[in-house]
């Protein structure tokens, strides 16, 4: 989140990595006779041939966008090669692709601490390799330069006599006087010619990067030099850079922030911030906006690589725009039971793979209401806790999106204008797992995360139960409109998230061992039976009377049902795996080499000959706080039957299941995970993640970064 740090120190090798029109890169990959041929990947919906969502340079060069559909490319460039996304479940699988990303990262990986910023974009703090490299084998005694990082950009380095550029590039590797910040840069140009290097030999994929002293800086110059080469940026050329860099060109400033700057304060270039004085701009834009905007006219960016190899969550969305919008509670069901579906079947593989489970579901969804003075009301996120197998989750989310419509046409539905109900349609539809941790070991977290498991599949057993009826009441009957539902105003006091946590439940000793057991052994997905009925029959002694002892009951029985379930989602995972395609690329490099480039030289060289063809909101968190809510709300409405004058309440009995209140948390959203999500979704979370108004307590001042 862009919240302004200082510089944690001015020494720093940074990295950012971005694939070259990746989704293509990977299709050519499957297809390699593409390869070197104008090509564009198009989106599933094939109107109008389907929307390009990326684009080869060779198809650039005639001039094809990403912003067209398949038709219009066809027409700048007839010999076009439109290669349709995967499909899975009626919408794009973008597996292959994720898939592939994981590939690049893993080698990126090799030599720092790596960070994956989207599907196709990676972040490396390569301090420690640079600082390495320094002490053992600097730059400056090098005799041989490898001729991938003699092609590297230098910015500021000015070539405008003529000179050999590699040369130029050779001398400033080689300058013995420069100060330890740029000889550590020159450090990173070896480091990250010699990555992307292996990355094409073992992915067969290029990619172009940025090398700089921050994340800010080096995202900015990874992109200024595309595709297939790097581009570095020396602390003489930042101010250069940035003077020059149109305000709206920076990350973060590229919506409403940008704007306001842009016609309020006269600021055309990021470099145009410098004539405010940081109290100025706080005043303007609160505290840790005002104090980002003036670290960033000074290419000021503390920002830590995050050390992140794996999401930290995971989503599934849809677009179902104008005609496509779902009117019918039951269409949004069949389309939440898709794409759970596959949410579910990333979650299997998480926990296969990297022994993870996610902790929070969270539903979001875009709305409009037809007849509605309230046309701004969003349509409220989500969350509740996540229980595991297909079923289940699908369960809970069609839950979820119950309780997000009925606060959406408002409590006692819409009747507007006379007596037409108001009409709803559903125009984008996403489900993410977050909170994701590894499995918990030791005593203690065994404990809670049983407990926490039970305690949430049994409130969300008698939600499910209970707004069963909902559905009846919520879906528009027949023609569309909306029957009235009627909804008290829910009173429900909401505590802390982990107030569970500190709510152990004594004699659990059993279940944690057989717990570990699994952990241990049966991480494969495959069914253990034995196992699992062993853990059940285990928990048996727990059985006490009272309210504890019914409460105990009930999480017996849950375990038990929770097990089973277990058991049958692992199941069937395995036959979703067995099913599944393995998109794998050519096994041999060499081949590739000889095949696509049999001169010797680098791709990257052909790519040389190539035609180079946020909105930042003065957010105070309102927007995200009014997007949490919970599902124990749901829990003790209570909801008109039928005949619209008794009411069937399903307040729950036990105070303890009160206690779990799910808000969802804004740094539990992986940025890598909401390019995956709908655009409309995207740009809504994008404006919770905006610089917020904070005290300004962390910000260093008068460090000198000239
Ligand atoms: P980008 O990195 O933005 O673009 P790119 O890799 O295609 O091309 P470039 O060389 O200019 O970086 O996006 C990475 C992938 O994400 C892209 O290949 C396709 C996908 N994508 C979408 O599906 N929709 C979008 O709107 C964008 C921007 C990208």
């Amino acid at each position: 989140m862009p919240v302004a740090k200082p510089e944690s120190c001015d020494s720093r090798v940074i990295a950012h990595i971005d694939m070259d029109c990746f989704y293509v890169q990977v299709e050519q990959r499957k297809q390699p006779q593409l390869r070197g041929l104008p090509t564009a990947v198009v989106q599933y919906n094939e109107w109008k041939g389907g929307a390009l969502i990326a684009v080869s340079y060779e198809a650039r060069k005639f001039g094809v966008k990403r912003s067209m559909r398949g038709e219009e490319a066809k027409e700048v460039c007839p010999q076009i090669h439109l290669v349709q996304v995967p499909v899975a479940r009626g919408k794009a699988d973008l597996n292959g692709y994720r898939n592939a990303g994981s590939e690049v990262m893993s080698i990126l990986a090799r030599r720092g601490r790596c960070e994956r910023a989207s599907i196709d974009e990676v972040y490396l703090d390569l301090t420690d390799a640079a600082e390495t490299m320094l002490a053992e084998a600097p730059p400056q005694h090098l005799e041989a330069i490898d001729e991938e990082a003699l092609k590297s950009h230098i910015l500021g380095l000015n070539n405008e006599d003529g000179s050999d550029v590699k040369e130029i590039v050779r001398n400033w590797i080689h300058r013995c006087h420069a100060d330890h910040r740029d000889k550590l840069l020159a450090c990173g140009i070896l480091i990250v010619a010699e990555l992307r290097m292996q990355v094409l030999k073992e992915t067969e994929f290029t990619c172009s990067a940025g090398i700089a002293h921050n994340k800010m800086l080096a995202k900015l110059a990874s992109g200024m030099n595309k595709p297939a080469q790097q581009t570095v940026v020396p602390f003489s050329s930042v101010q250069g850079l940035l003077n020059s860099l149109p305000i709206r060109k920076m990350k973060q400033l590229g919506g409403k922030l940008g704007m306001s700057l842009q016609i309020d304060m006269g600021v055309n270039t990021v470099g145009d911030l410098l004539q405010f004085s940081e109290e100025k701009l706080q005043e303007r834009y609160g505290l840790n906006t005002g104090t980002w905007l003036w670290n960033i006219a000074r290419g000021i960016n503390g920002e830590a690589v995050e050390g992140r190899l794996l999401p930290k969550s995971h989503g599934s969305g849809k677009t179902f725009p104008g005609p496509r919008a779902l009117k019918t509670v039951s269409a949004v069901q069949h389309w939440l039971n898709q794409l759970c579906e596959e949410l579910s079947e990333r979650l299997c593989s998480d926990l296969e793979q990297n022994k993870r489970i996610a902790h929070t579901l969270t539903l979001h969804a875009r709305a409009y209401k037809s007849s509605d003075s309230d046309s701004e009301k969003k349509f409220p996120s989500k969350s509740c806790p996540l229980r595991y197998g297909t079923a289940k989750i699908q369960e809970d989310a069609f839950n979820l999106f119950q309780a997000g419509l009925r606060e959406y046409i408002g409590l006692y539905g819409v009747k507007s204008q006379g007596s037409h109900y108001s009409r709803w349609g559903i125009t984008s539809l996403s489900v993410s797992a977050s909170k994701i941790v590894p499995i918990p070991s030791g005593t203690c977290s065994i404990v809670k995360y049983f407990h926490w498991q039970s305690s949430s599949h049994f409130s969300s057993i008698q939600s499910a139960e209970n707004l069963r009826m909902d559905a009846t009441h919520l879906s528009p009957p027949g023609n569309e409109s909306y029957s009235e539902v009627g909804l008290p105003e829910p009173k429900i006091h909401f505590p802390g998230e982990d107030s569970w946590i500190e709510d152990t439940t004594p004699g659990l000793g059993l279940q944690e061992q057989k717990i570990n057991v699994w952990k241990d052994e049966d991480l494969s997905c495959s069914p253990s039976k034995k196992k699992v009925d062993g853990f059940t029959e285990d928990t048996s002694p727990l059985l006490l009377s009272g309210t504890q002892g019914c409460l105990e009951q009930n999480q017996n029985k849950q375990q038990r049902e929770f097990s089973k379930d277990e058991s049958r989602f692992k199941s069937e995972y395995r036959e979703q795996k067995g099913t599944r395609l393995k998109n794998k690329g050519t096994s041999s490099i060499l081949k590739f080499f000889k095949s696509c480039n049999p001169s010797g030289t680098s791709l990257s060289q052909e790519h040389d000959r190539t035609v180079q063809g946020t909105d930042a909101q003065l957010t105070n968190g309102a927007g995200f706080q009014s997007s949490c809510h919970n599902l124990a709300e749901l829990n003790e409405v209570e909801v008109a039957k039928e005949n619209g004058t008794s009411s069937h309440s399903y307040i729950r009995d036990q105070d303890e299941w009160r206690r779990e209140a799910w808000s969802y948390n804004i740094n539990e959203i992986d940025p890598s995970v909401i390019d995956e999500l709908p655009m409309e979704i995207q740009d809504e979370i994008q404006a919770w993640l905006r610089p917020r108004k904070r005290p300004n307590n962390i910000v260093q001042r008068g460090i000198n970064h000239d």
